[in-house]
């Protein structure tokens, strides 16, 4: 065997455990409160240190009016993704947000609004209605294609992560205060558990 030959069986296993290295990940975290519930509807999002390049494709999210209420109460979307605003109501809505991260209102309409609205800068912006003080809901824009939210057991999965440094946030309506985001290496399926403090329940 010739020593270029050697030299190649030598560096094949190596090249092989660096290309397994390379595949995305899931990452999937729980989020409970201090008695150890889940927190349901909770956003999970995770921001990764080396940004990546989009790996899905835009979906347009939805903020429908039903009943007097917005539906759903939390919606996430990555910077510069568009929600659309259906009204199901018979009676007209006008939408609106003072938040730094989106100002805009839609004046008082029925139906479909011809264009959706962009949410072109990350934050947490608060929606409400001019007719009807009790509607609101909220559209968090964040710097990051991978979010969720977490479903029954308080877990959400997040998939396609490319191997790497991420901050990890938690956020919903019920948390009496903002979480510090929590640093995770990521190189293969990874879990994380984490407690978010509660407003208390009125
Ligand atoms: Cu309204």
């Amino acid at each position: 065997m010739g020593p270029i030959l050697r030299g190649l069986l030598v560096a094949l296993p190596s090249l092989a455990i660096g290309l397994e290295a390379a595949e995305a990940a899931a990452l999937t975290v729980q989020v409970v409160d201090r008695a150890a519930m889940p927190v349901v509807d909770a956003v999970v999002y995770a921001v990764p240190a080396v940004p990546v390049a989009a790996t899905k494709a835009a979906v347009m999210a939805e903020i429908a009016q039903e009943h007097l209420a917005f539906t759903p109460l939390v919606t996430v979307v990555e910077t510069g993704g568009s929600v659309s605003f259906p009204n199901r109501d018979t009676v007209r809505h006008q939408v609106y947000s003072f938040s730094p991260a989106k100002v805009f209102e839609l004046k008082l309409y029925a139906g479909l609004p011809a264009t959706p609205v962009v949410f072109d800068k990350a934050g947490l912006v608060a929606l409400g209605c001019n007719i009807h003080d009790r509607m609101v809901a909220y559209v968090l824009v964040v710097d990051t294609p991978f979010y969720g939210k977490t479903v029954a057991g308080g877990r959400v999965r997040l998939d396609g992560l490319p191997p790497g440094e991420y901050k990890v946030s938690v956020w919903s309506p019920r948390m009496s205060a903002q979480a510090t985001p929590t640093p995770v290496a990521v190189t293969t399926d990874t879990s994380l558990d984490t407690i978010v403090d509660l407003k208390p329940a009125s």
